[in-house]
């Protein structure tokens, strides 16, 4: 997969894929994450990007010549039939977790950060494929938006995770995560829970699975709507529901 992530301040996005395992993925070429300055597709001698807005008013709007050169050059050179071009900008649709897995099999993605007040009209009209939020809050421009998303994105790329990650993590999607405990057995009088120390990996599947339940029931009521559970799971929630 490719990801050209068109900015202003390729600065911004320099740090995040440098660490961990969003460098792993590139070093083992699953992505190549390319960062594009939006500057270097001026034309004139001041090298504007941005300009005031037609009919008056507060601040600055991204020129539409740089966007549609710079994306016409990255369509050009990855040579990929299906280049998918998304805009990251607060009236987009809400990125989640099946966003992810829908751009994660596409061979070609192009990200354009917004600054400013936005983005000319005519960018989104003939160039953006797809607009993309990834939450209802005011950020200063689209990079750290960007950011977020190549994350979710490239960690689901095949050979990115273990299998048995992958799986398991399918599995429990819907559901937020139980708790999870490590050396030593206590910490400041914190016990770790005797059934994680049992041995009796039958038990420790169902204390795990209830306390999942538990902590999304308290917490997000609303992912319990769309997930399927097992009739087993239902009748755990409904004793749970009863005691409180
Ligand atoms: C702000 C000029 O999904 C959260 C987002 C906030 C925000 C995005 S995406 N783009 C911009 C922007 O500000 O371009």
């Amino acid at each position: 997969m490719k990801i050209d992530l068109i900015t202003i301040f390729p600065g911004i996005l320099d740090g995040p894929f440098k660490e961990s395992m969003i460098r792993r993925a590139i070093d083992q070429g699953l992505v190549n994450i390319n960062l594009v300055d939006l500057r270097s597709f001026t034309t004139d001698r001041h090298r504007q990007v941005d300009d005031a807005p037609y009919g008056g008013g507060y601040g600055m709007i991204l020129k539409p010549e740089p966007l549609f050169a710079a994306v016409k050059h990255l369509k050009t050179c990855s040579g990929s039939k299906h280049s998918r071009v998304v805009l990251l900008t607060p009236q987009g649709r809400k990125f989640n977790q099946q966003t992810a897995r829908e751009l994660s099999a596409m061979d070609h993605i192009i990200l354009i950060c917004g600054r400013y007040e936005g983005v000319d009209e005519r960018v989104r009209i003939a160039l953006v494929d797809d607009e993309i939020s990834i939450g209802d809050y005011v950020l200063t421009g689209g990079e750290l938006a960007a950011a977020v998303l190549v994350d979710a994105v490239v960690r689901l790329l095949p050979g990115f995770l273990a299998e048995e990650a992958s799986a398991r993590e399918s599995f429990s999607e819907q559901l937020l995560e139980h708790p999870h405990y490590t050396r030593p057995p206590v910490f400041k009088g914190m016990e770790v829970p005797a059934v994680l120390m049992s041995g009796n990996h039958a038990d420790i599947d169902r204390w795990r699975k209830e306390q999942s339940l538990k902590r999304t029931m308290e917490r997000r009521p609303d992912l319990l709507e769309e997930a399927d559970l097992m009739p087993e799971e239902k009748a755990y929630l409904n004793q749970i529901k009863k005691q409180s």
